[in-house]
């Protein structure tokens, strides 16, 4: 067992009460990291709350666990251990959210090549999701993988993948997957659920989403924007969106993808690349963050500056071929 493992052994072994965490705006892997590690957390007797500060999405309220998680906390309570999950900065877990206030230790499992280490214990690896990260864990602890932490992982392991299909994909990713149909994760249904069902304002708002799209003349950078008025309109929700900039991306010949997002008085902007542009980069430059090809930022100004400054700067990134990957 490695350093790292063998310090959060120690660490849990210690510990009577843990509070996992997932950030903000939560994806599949953040929550279904979270629930699996709150499971394996109880089962090995700890008492374990689990918190996103934005809730579960829809798509992922079917998921054990999921309906145990908290969107507030108790004032003053405190734990004896604070895990957060695929949060690459301690901001990602929210605003108002203080970890030091709450816990004595704080253990950062992630797999963001830019987390920021603010742990006590950093478990941070390259690794297709976080979810692989958790499922190491429990595999270096001995801990059986029940059917409640596999449905966990596994949703968690194909949304950060893209279903198999993003090059984060390794060997060790389809091992995994074998590991979690054994514990009795039925791929078509979990797969049905998530990739296979949508909310029909979702299909409205994706229609008046790519009703926006634009291109460049050479087709290598396309976006779209989602205003507030589109957003009501269709009554839909930001989880509505998830899948959209990679129907953009998709796109023949498009190597960058950009939604810009109305949200009150800010612009969510992600990116994503297809298989040259480290987009991370590009989002750092506007203080945001994210993997070589997908990263997102948040801007509090106009739509239209916003997609100005953006544009431009990825254009002239595009240029400045020593970013490419
Ligand atoms: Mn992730």
């Amino acid at each position: 067992m490695n350093e790292t493992f063998q310090a959060i052994k120690k660490a849990l072994k210690s510990a009577k009460t843990a509070l996992i965490v997932s950030h903000i705006d939560p994806d599949g892997d953040s929550i279904g990291s979270m629930n699996a590690l709150a499971i394996f957390l109880s089962e090995m007797g700890l008492t374990v709350d689990h918190y996103s500060q934005d809730g579960v999405p829809h798509i992922y309220r079917f998921l054990p666990a999921s309906e145990l998680v908290k969107t507030r906390l108790e004032p003053n309570r405190r734990y004896d251990l604070l895990i957060s999950v695929d949060a690459s900065d301690i901001k990602r877990l929210g605003e108002k959210f203080k970890p030091r206030e709450i816990a004595k230790l704080i253990i950062n499992i992630d797999h963001h090549h830019d987390n920021t280490s603010y742990g006590d214990i950093n478990y941070i690896s390259r690794a297709s999701s976080t979810a692989e990260l958790v499922y190491n864990l429990i595999k270096a602890l001995k801990f059986k993988i029940d059917k409640k932490i596999a449905e966990n992982l596994y949703v968690a392991l194909i949304t950060d993948t893209g279903n198999y299909r993003y090059e984060n994909t390794s060997v060790e990713t389809f091992c995994m997957a074998i590991d979690l149909l054994k514990a009795g994760v039925e791929t078509h249904s979990l797969t049905t659920r998530i990739y296979d069902t949508r909310s029909l304002s979702g299909v409205r708002v994706f229609a008046a989403a790519l009703a926006t799209l634009e291109v460049t003349p050479d087709h290598t950078v396309a976006w779209a924007a989602v205003t507030k008025e589109i957003m009501e309109k269709h009554n839909a929700k930001s989880e509505d969106l998830v899948g959209l900039i990679d129907q953009i991306r998709s796109i023949e010949k498009v190597e960058v993808a950009i939604l810009f997002r109305q949200d009150a008085d800010k612009i969510k902007v992600n990116f994503r690349s297809k298989s040259k542009v480290n987009v991370s980069e590009i989002a750092r430059r506007f203080g945001g963050g994210g993997h070589i090809r997908a990263a997102g930022v948040t801007i509090q100004s106009d739509l239209a500056v916003v997609k100005q400054v953006v544009l431009a700067e990825v254009f002239k990134f595009m240029k400045a071929s020593k970013y490419l990957v």
